[in-house]
This record gives C-alpha cells, sequence and structure tokens, in this order.
C-alpha cells in the first residue's frame, strides 16, 4: 500500500501535528497498515467497485435488495438446562420478536456422551440443553411449527445422532425432511483447530462432513448442510485475516470431499453456509464480510458452476464473545450493539447478538430481551436497513475490503502450497498461528496497548456483582436420567440393537450414508450416545497432544520493569525452593474452550515457569493423579462452560486422598464472583477471573508458593 497523503492534506496536517503524519498510521494485527486518511486515489487498481449486490463477484450482498426485500434473520443461539426449559425460552423469544432458532447443545451432548456417563458429571444441561434422544428432541420443539421456523443446530463432533433425532422429531410432528429449514454446524475442521468439540479422527469426521452433505442435497432442499465457521477462530485469538482464509480455505476442503463423493458441485454448494465473528474493529470487521464473498465467489469458480448460486457466500454472525468483558459488564450492551451494527453493514443474513453478561454466566431472561432489542432496534428505528450495502464507494472500506481479500488470498496460497486444509491442520499450523496471536493480543492488553474500557483503562474502584442465571445441574442429570431410564425400559430392544450394529457396519465398512443409517437407529430410541459409540467402535477416538506456543508473550514484553520484575521475582522463588516453581494447566470435563489455557500455560513458560499442559476432557480424578505424578506446586484450572463448582471441588478432594493437599489449587476462566467464597472454602487457594492481567496472576501464584513453603 503507498504510504503518500495528498500533498495539500499533508502541509496541514504537519502543521497540526507539528510532526509527520506518517506517525499516525496505525499497524493492525492483521498486518495492514490503516493510514489516517483514505482518498479517491486509494481506490486504484481495485476492480469490483462498480459490481451490484446479487451479481458476482456478490461483495456487496448476496442478494440484489438485501434487507430491503427482507430483513436479516434475529436468530439468538440460546439452549440450557433440560429440553423443557429451553423450548419455554424458544417460545417466548419468538413471540418477542426473534425469528429463526439456534440451538445451543451442552457438552456432553456435543462429545456424543448421554447424561447418564461417568465423564459429564459437571457438564449436563449447563452450557447448553441436554439432549439424549428423540424424546427430548420432541420436548425440545413441541408448539413450535419446524415447516415454518428454520432451526440452527451448533452441533459438530455427535451431528450424525443429532440431526438424525431432528430429522424424526420433524416426521413425529407431521414435518416431512423436505420441509424442514435450518442449519447444521457440520464443520469439524475448526474442531480441531480452535474448538475441540470432536469425536473421531480426522478421517471419518471429514467422512462424516460429506455424508451429510451428500444426504441434505438429495432429501432436505431447504437445508443448509454446514456452516463453515471462523467465528471460533477469532474468538480463539485469530486476526481477520487468518479467520477470513482458514474459514474460506476449510470451505473449499469440503467442497472438494463432497466431490469426492461425486456430487455434483450445482447440487450442495448453494446450501453450503458461513459463519464469522465481529469484533471490535468496526469498518475492518464489514469490510471483512465483503471480503469473504468476494473471495469465495473466486474459490467457487474453479469448481466451475453452471448456477450463479453456486458462489455465493451467505453468513450467520455473532458478535464476539471475548470482546465481552466481566468488569463494568453493562459496557458488553454497548460493545455488542457496535459489533451487530459492523454485522450489518457487512451484509449479514442472520445474527446472534450476544447478552451482556456472557463473559460470567448464561443469559438471563432480561439481559436476553436487552440483547434481542439491540437487532430489533437496528432494524425498525435507525434505518440502516434501508439501503443496500451503504459502504459501498467509502474510500476506506473499499480499500479495506480489498487489501483483506489480498493478505486472506495470500494466506489460503500457503494452505495450497501444504495440500489443503485437512493436511495443514495435521501439522498444527494454522493452530499454532492462531495460538501466537492469541498470545501476543494478551500482552498487548496487559501492556496497555489496547486499551479496554473498564478493564485496563477507566477501571471503577467498586464493582456490584450483577444477577446471574444459576443452572443446578445435578437437577437436570436427575431428570434426564430418569427419561433415558424410561425409554430403555419401553422401546424395543431389538430394533435398538439391530439399528445400532447397522450404523457400526455402515462406518466400518465406507459403504453407505451415516446419516441415514443413524435415521433408523434414532426412530428405535436409540440414544445419542448409544448412536455415538456405535460409530466409535468402527472410528476409535481422536486424542489431541497438547501444544503450547513458547517465545511470544515474553518477547511482547521485551525489557519492560513489570516482566523484568515478575522474572527476577521467580528467580527468588527458584532458589527459595531449589527448583523453578513448577505449574499444571488443566481442563476438566468437556470444556474443550482452551484459549485461556493455552495463553497462560505460554506466558508462564515465556516467564521462567515450569509448565505442564494437561489435555483436554480429563476428570477431576485423571488431573489430580497427572498433578501428583509431576510434582507440581500448583494446579491451575480453566474453566469457561460453568463445570467448575462441580468438578474444582473434586479435584481439590482427589489431591487432598492422593495425599497431595500441599498441591495450591487456582482457578481461572468465566468465573463468577458469586462463586468464590464457594470455590475458596472448597479448598480453592485463587480464582482468576475474566479480565485478569496474567503477569499480575503470575506474581500472585508466586506469592502463594512462598506462603505455602513458609506454612
Ligand atoms: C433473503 N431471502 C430473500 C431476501 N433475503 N428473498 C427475497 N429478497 C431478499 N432480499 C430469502 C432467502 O433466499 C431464503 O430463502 C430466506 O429468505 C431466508 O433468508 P436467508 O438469508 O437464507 O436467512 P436464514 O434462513 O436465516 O439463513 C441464514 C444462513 C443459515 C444461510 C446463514 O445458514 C443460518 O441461519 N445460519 C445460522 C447459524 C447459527 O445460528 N449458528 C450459531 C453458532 P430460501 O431458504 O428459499 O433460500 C453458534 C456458535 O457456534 C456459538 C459459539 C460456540 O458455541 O462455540
Amino acid at each position: 500500500m503507498s504510504m503518500s497523503f495528498p500533498d495539500e492534506w499533508k502541509r496541514i496536517a504537519e502543521k497540526e501535528l507539528k510532526g509527520d503524519p506518517i506517525a499516525l498510521v496505525r499497524k493492525v494485527p492483521e498486518g495492514i497498515e490503516v493510514k489516517p486518511i483514505y482518498t479517491a486515489s486509494d481506490l486504484d487498481g481495485i476492480d469490483h467497485l462498480d459490481t451490484l449486490p446479487g451479481m458476482s463477484p456478490f461483495v456487496r450482498g448476496p442478494k440484489a435488495t438485501m434487507y430491503t426485500g427482507r430483513p436479516w434473520t434475529i436468530r439468538q443461539y440460546a439452549g440450557f438446562s433440560t429440553a423443557e426449559a429451553s423450548n419455554a425460552f424458544y417460545r417466548s423469544a419468538l413471540s418477542s420478536g426473534q425469528k429463526g432458532l439456534s440451538v445451543a447443545f451442552d457438552l456432553a451432548t456435543h462429545r456424543g456422551y448421554d447424561s447418564d456417563h461417568p465423564r459429564v458429571l459437571g457438564d449436563v444441561g449447563k452450557a447448553g440443553v441436554a439432549i439424549d434422544s428423540v424424546e427430548d428432541m420432541k420436548i425440545l420443539f413441541d408448539g413450535i411449527p419446524l415447516g415454518e421456523t428454520s432451526v440452527s443446530m451448533t452441533m459438530n463432533g455427535a451431528i450424525i445422532p443429532i440431526l438424525a433425532t431432528f430429522i424424526v422429531a420433524g416426521e413425529e410432528q407431521g414435518i416431512p425432511r423436505e420441509a424442514l429449514s435450518g442449519t447444521v454446524q457440520n464443520d469439524i475442521l475448526k474442531e480441531f483447530m480452535v474448538r475441540n468439540t470432536y469425536i473421531y479422527p480426522p478421517e471419518p469426521s471429514m467422512r462424516i462432513v460429506a455424508d451429510i452433505i451428500a444426504f441434505t442435497a438429495q432429501n432436505m432442499p431447504r437445508f443448509n448442510s454446514i456452516s463453515i465457521s471462523g467465528y471460533h477462530m477469532q474468538e480463539a485469538g485469530a486476526t481477520l485475516v487468518q479467520e477470513l482464509a482458514f474459514t474460506l480455505a476449510d470451505g473449499r476442503e469440503y467442497v472438494r470431499s463432497a466431490l469426492a463423493k461425486g456430487l455434483n458441485i450445482d447440487d450442495f454448494a448453494g446450501r453450503l453456509s458461513f459463519f464469522f465473528a465481529i469484533g471490535m474493529n468496526f469498518f475492518m470487521e464489514a469490510a471483512k464480510l465483503r471480503a469473504a464473498r468476494l473471495i469465495w465467489s473466486r474459490v467457487m469458480a474453479e469448481f466451475n458452476p453452471k448456477m450463479q448460486l453456486s458462489l455465493v457466500l451467505r453468513t450467520h454472525c455473532q458478535t464476539s464473545g471475548v470482546s465481552l468483558q466481566e468488569h463494568d459488564p453493562y459496557n458488553n450492551i454497548v460493545r455488542t450493539a457496535y459489533e451487530a451494527l459492523a454485522a450489518v453493514l457487512g451484509g449479514t443474513q442472520s445474527l446472534h447478538t450476544n447478552s451482556f453478561d456472557e463473559a460470567i454466566a448464561l443469559p438471563t431472561e432480561f439481559s436476553a430481551r436487552i440483547a434481542r432489542n439491540t437487532q430489533l432496534i437496528l432494524q425498525h428505528e435507525t434505518g440502516v436497513a434501508d439501503v443496500v450495502d451503504p459502504l459501498a464507494g467509502s474510500y476506506y472500506v473499499e480499500r479495506l475490503t480489498d487489501d483483506l481479500v489480498k493478505a486472506a488470498w495470500q494466506l489460503m496460497e500457503e494452505v495450497e502450497e501444504r495440500g489443503g486444509m485437512a493436511n495443514a491442520i495435521a501439522t498444527g499450523w494454522p493452530k499454532r498461528l492462531i495460538e501466537e496471536s492469541a498470545t501476543r493480543k494478551q500482552a498487548a492488553i496487559d501492556r496497555g496497548d489496547q486499551v479496554i474500557v473498564g478493564v485496563n483503562r477507566f477501571r471503577l474502584e467498586q464493582e456490584e456483582p450483577i444477577d446471574i442465571l444459576e443452572i443446578d445441574n445435578s437437577t437436570v442429570r436427575a431428570s434426564q436420567i430418569r427419561r433415558l431410564t424410561d425409554i430403555k425400559r419401553s422401546r424395543d430392544s431389538k430394533s435398538v440393537s439391530s439399528a445400532l450394529a447397522r450404523l457400526t457396519r455402515v462406518a466400518q465398512s465406507g459403504e453407505g450414508n451415516l446419516l441415514e443409517a443413524a435415521i433408523e437407529a434414532a426412530r428405535s430410541r436409540a440414544t445419542v450416545g448409544e448412536m455415538s459409540d456405535a460409530m466409535r467402535q468402527a472410528f476409535g477416538d481422536h486424542q489431541a497432544i497438547p501444544d503450547v506456543v513458547s517465545s511470544v508473550y515474553g518477547p511482547a514484553y521485551g525489557n519492560d520493569a513489570e516482566f523484568t520484575n515478575l522474572v527476577s521475582r521467580l528467580d527468588e522463588v527458584s532458589q527459595a525452593i531449589g527448583v523453578r516453581p513448577k505449574i499444571m494447566v488443566a481442563k476438566l470435563g468437556q470444556d474443550g474452550h482452551d484459549r485461556g489455557a493455552k495463553v497462560i500455560a505460554s506466558a508462564f513458560g515465556d516467564m521462567g515457569f515450569d509448565v505442564v499442559a494437561g489435555p483436554l476432557f480429563q476428570t477431576p480424578a485423571e488431573a489430580a493423579a497427572m498433578a501428583v505424578q509431576a510434582k507440581v506446586h500448583v494446579l491451575g484450572v480453566s474453566s469457561l462452560a460453568a463445570g467448575h463448582r462441580t468438578l474444582v471441588p473434586q479435584v481439590v478432594r482427589e489431591l487432598k486422598l492422593a495425599g497431595a493437599g500441599g498441591i495450591i489449587v487456582v482457578c481461572g476462566g468465566v468465573v463468577p464472583r458469586q462463586d468464590y467464597e464457594e470455590l475458596f472454602r472448597s479448598g480453592v487457594a485463587a480464582v482468576f477471573g475474566p479480565g485478569t492481567n496474567v503477569l499480575e496472576a503470575a506474581m500472585a501464584v508466586l506469592d502463594l508458593i512462598e506462603g505455602r513453603r513458609r506454612n
């Protein structure tokens, strides 16, 4: 990009600044240099400027009339506790202006475990609704006509049993599969990269994706077979360019595997859909959606489709979860509103706006209403939906769109050189790039280079805890177990076992369609866990090896006094205890959100701690045993999916049982203030909530180690 400014502007700017305006150029993490002024000359060489919405390359929107013809879908992602509770929530949301549904499943369901499985004690009904069988699914949509309301289901690992139970629930509601409209996430590649709710190894997982694309293309013309998601990449710390490039490269990979199954491009391309995060970099986020459409039309053109529709990128967006803060939480309403506006100006088809309390807990009825109303106000009061692509022609936004296209395309070329996204993911490269960006970002926040109002600037002296929604997961679990028992008692066990055996055979042989086989099993009342296990028998489980990036956080600090202070304090403690302080960073239960754990492990490693990274999905007993064996001083549990009240006290008990009560237990992540006292009483030494400065946390951990040595 040229860094020249118009002469006459530069002269005046120099006077105003008493210096060179080049100092105002900001280099953002995307590698793009954002200038203080853009002019007509910045449009030189951009070839999409004269294109129209609804026409290739669709940079201005997938539809010619966009929101002037039909507003975007207000689609709030929700689900918690039981099917009954979530159903009541959906009905009330639909009657208050929401247009589409978006189901959040609990982590037990995501990972293919029924609610009675011993590994999911802390997870049932917590971060989403527990669904064990068709009976739950029917209750979930009771009184909601599935032929009229489109339903998105965020499901990846256990996608086959979940989509099968949904189809059967539809059937039993009298809605044939052809009439069902909605979307399944079904995007396993990004699970291996960032979200971690996979079950099976990559190869069979890719077969599952292709089987679903094939089945829906043939049987469910109104259903979007996949929601290729960059959202979780940005949540995990990816830059916008990484989010764009890796998401679209994932898309290209799915297209290739569907074609390899013998499908015709035009039979499925129009039902591929996307999902992006919208963070706080306002114009760049809007430009990102425009860039995504342009790049996708270019990618799809490689496959020579006959239909224009096959070139179109349609997307859902969600405002950014990581941009939400625990401190001064009402600020989150403002953040979400700006992010929603960026999504709309970028031309999203469907939108979720986060509730302001989501950095702390599940939304309450109150916070969910404000989140929904944020969209209703945008749609009905602001006039932003009156004009198609209103940012078109803006010197800055058009330039930014083009810059993002170029930067993302370059990264996609690198993916191609590495043999496509599946191969690239197998080497760990994209994940590492994202983790490095996440760690860099954390250092920028901890240093105060990146301002967050109410957190590292303008912080309140005192804060009152806000009301939060509590889920009693032992009650939810008990009621799920009751229903499971009833189902198992009343079903025809012979037809269940033969349907499950057939599912295993289809999985083993590579012949036939997994979804088709699972529909049969679901109809006979096989549970989600049983269907998942039937495929586990053929596919096995995927085991990820924890890997921690190094030399990112430390170098970002350079020789700053705070960092060198910490390092010398760590040296003192090491001298005093005779070894480097050793910390294990653990993830318990089915909570796969590991950005926080990874950033902590990486930053603590750079500071000089001896760090052990625990694998995902440990039970409290497994984590305690590993901590004892590794002889750590501190066991740090990172919890983001609300399982802490069940799982963290258990880990303390397990350590004591193993005679290792001397190991200090600390907890970090999404932990509401209301829970601190209970955790302290159970033996937890410190809790580090969202927005904690990592250097301060490290200092506190060193104090605890010192304190324990003295006592
Ligand atoms: C739209 N239509 C128009 C029009 N605009 N018709 C005429 N004129 C216009 N201007 C038509 C469309 O063609 C379509 O018809 C219908 O109206 C609906 O519009 P749409 O644009 O397709 O909208 P929608 O049905 O809402 O679908 C949007 C997507 C879909 C395509 C993006 O995939 C979707 O809803 N995705 C949601 C995904 C989601 O909720 N994910 C949550 C993830 P036809 O149907 O006839 O074509 C949550 C998550 O992961 C959270 C984090 C975590 O858990 O980790």
